[in-house]
């Protein structure tokens, strides 16, 4: 069922840095071609860091950990391509479908294979609405359970971000700003409403994880929030005025479910003429960098 790629095993079974990247950014979260881009740039990004990088998918009944380009090129192509969440995974395992993990199924494969670090590029949360309907992603649940520190420009803005923090704080999940003390809005660098505790130094980050599986017994994960750099960020009204119309347009088209987010990035990427896309890759190959750097750290002896 778990399938780790050789070249992985070796470097796991090692203790060396690895970084778990998730696929669902490749089927749904990014229009072509700028799908396959983003993993080889991500890829690409950990590898000058000094790590390995381990691309996830649900393949042919597979958990795959570390994806060789052929694989790679078929799940980019696949136009039938599931979205698959933490709890999507055994239904797509047992039918033998192919799909691109989430974050939350990612972390699954990550907990299974022993690696601590994962880079993404915003984590899901709680949407917006939920007051009328509830609709929190599966990422959170997941985070909460797995001895990993994911690495994203915080939770995408298309989510309820004051809720999405809240529920992170009720599950106990540490959220650490990267040389910032404020919560990033995925494509934008946030506002001072959202303060969190800032971190400057990756050992730091290392001592805290260390702790926290350790002596603490909390096998919980981390979230390190990096913001997007300034030179690629989007004007932060103009995204919320987008974005609150790319919600109700959703919510006029009764598009929910596994849909609504794919659906929102890309009512985003129509509205600021594909910046939002170019946003993405930037801040993508960032977060990557950053958790191979940080993966670095993990795996030096305390
Ligand atoms: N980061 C991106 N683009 C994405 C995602 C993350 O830059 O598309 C994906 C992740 O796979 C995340 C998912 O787990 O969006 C959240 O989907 P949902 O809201 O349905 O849980
Ligand atoms: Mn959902």
């Amino acid at each position: 069922m778990l399938t780790i790629h050789p070249e992985l095993r070796d470097e796991l079974a090692a203790g060396r840095p690895v970084v778990a990247l998730e696929t669902a950014v490749l089927t749904h979260g990014l229009p072509h071609p700028h799908h396959l881009d983003a993993i080889t740039r991500m890829s690409a990004a950990v590898r000058r860091a000094g790590a390995a990088p381990a691309v996830i998918a649900a393949l042919d009944g597979h958990l795959c950990v570390g994806l060789d380009a052929a694989q790679l090129a078929r799940l980019a192509a696949a136009p039938a391509a599931r979205k698959l969440a933490a709890r999507d995974l055994a239904l797509a395992l047992t039918e033998r479908v192919d799909g691109g993990t989430t974050v939350s199924a990612t972390l699954v494969a990550a907990r299974l294979a022993g690696i601590r670090a994962f880079a993404t590029g915003g984590i899901g949360g709680v949407h917006r609405g939920w007051q009328r309907r509830l609709d929190v992603s599966g990422d959170l649940l997941e985070l909460a359970r797995t001895p990993c520190v994911v690495v994203s420009a915080g939770a995408k803005s298309i989510l309820d971000l004051p809720a999405t923090l809240e529920a992170l704080e009720a599950l106990g999940v540490p959220v650490l700003g990267w040389r910032s003390a404020r919560m990033p809005r995925f494509y934008s660098r946030g506002a001072d409403d959202l303060k969190l505790p800032r971190v400057d130094d990756l050992e730091r980050v290392a001592a805290l994880c260390r702790l926290r599986w350790g002596a603490l017994g909390q096998p919980g994960g981390v979230l390190l929030a990096n913001p997007i750099a300034e030179e690629h960020a989007l004007d932060d009204a103009a995204l919320e005025a987008a974005t609150l119309a790319a919600v109700e347009r959703a919510r006029a088209q009764q598009i929910h479910g596994a849909a609504l987010t794919p659906f929102l990035l890309g009512a985003l990427e129509a509205a600021t003429g594909g910046r939002s896309v170019a946003a993405n890759l930037a801040l993508l190959e960032a977060n990557a960098e950053l958790a191979a750097q940080l993966a670095v750290h993990l795996a030096k002896a305390p």
